[in-house]
């Protein structure tokens, strides 16, 4: 039995897989250059990528899901645009021995309905934005204005968190509004138009947090629109480090941001590879590195090096 069990790898190994892959949609920057990363990353290593655009919506995955599983796929990547509501979907890949890989965002499903998760510990990055924040304000009373992702997104649901716990003790800094801006430019731009008026115009804004970039550039937009200096006299503080924000950054109009790598498809990829080899067995979670990046960390750089990567 060893012995067939082996080769059945090997000759798994041998030909070339095919993975599909249940994007989220293209809601932000950072999304695209995921998306990007991963074609490239599939091509690279001769393997056939299905591709399915949900377009922000959970029943779009879960019939695409269904359709990979059906189809006989090797292997299911999966970006969840909530984390709850996966179970049913996630037990028919097991039932038909297809292993899935989360990428970015987590579910609250039971961790031995998919093989490993790869992505950043998004409590950290928000606890790091509102560590960045206390540092940078001292004992100076900070009102805050809170652009939140996805409504239901683990990344939401954890940034929050993070962020609250960074700041916890310093009674100086108060989150005044905190509504969803759904990790897009737009949305962003809307809802800062709307804090700006509710808070005096905006005079009574100390800092923005955003739990990613593109919604803190449509804010940098709005603010700018009335009549006031992001950077100056609104701080700018998100999550992902996209092109636009270190653009932003070197032009004065942000400051600080905690990098998310889009390259989750090259760990995924790796921990794919040695389970087909021999069914290795990933750790559950693949943590990526959160890296904060301020005006002193060369943003016109930073943006040019970063401006091709399909963001
Ligand atoms: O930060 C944001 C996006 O799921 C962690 O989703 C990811 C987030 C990312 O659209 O820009």
């Amino acid at each position: 039995l060893a012995s067939t069990v082996a080769m059945t790898f090997i000759g798994l190994a041998a030909q070339a897989q095919t993975v599909g892959f249940s994007q989220i949609g293209s809601e932000s920057g950072w999304r695209a250059a995921e998306t990007t990363l991963t074609k490239q990353q599939a091509e690279e290593r001769g393997i056939d990528l299905k591709f399915s655009d949900a377009q922000q919506k959970q029943e779009n995955q879960i019939a695409a899901i269904r359709s990979f599983i059906a189809q006989g796929v090797d292997a299911i990547l999966l970006a969840p645009v909530v984390a709850t509501g996966w179970d049913s979907v996630l037990e028919e890949a097991k039932e038909a021995e297809i292993p899935v890989v989360l990428l970015d965002r987590r579910v609250d499903s039971s961790d031995d309905l998919y093989l490993t998760a790869v992505g950043s510990d998004l409590v950290h990055e928000g606890k790091v934005a509102g560590e960045w924040l206390v540092n940078e304000v001292g004992d100076a009373e900070c009102r805050v204005v809170e652009l939140q992702g996805t409504t239901g997104s683990s990344p939401a649901i954890d940034r929050k968190t993070g962020f609250e716990e960074g700041i916890a003790g310093h009674d100086n800094i108060e989150i005044v509004r905190s509504q969803t801006g759904d990790f897009t430019r737009a949305q962003g731009k809307e809802v800062m138009e709307s804090f700006l008026q509710a808070e005096n115009g905006g005079k009574d804004i100390c800092a923005l947090y955003a739990h990613n970039d593109d919604m803190a550039v449509g804010a940098i937009q709005a603010i700018k629109e009335a009549g006031l200096k992001p950077g100056e006299d609104i701080l700018i503080v998100s999550i992902d480090a996209v092109p636009d924000i270190f653009k932003a950054m070197a032009d004065g109009e942000a400051n600080a941001t905690v990098e998310l790598t889009p390259n989750m498809a090259g760990p995924a990829f790796d921990a794919l590879d040695a389970y087909w080899k021999d069914g290795t067995m990933p750790e559950k979670f693949i943590q990526t590195e959160s890296k904060l990046y301020t005006p002193e960390d060369d943003p016109a750089g930073e943006y040019e090096s970063r401006k091709d990567l399909g963001y």
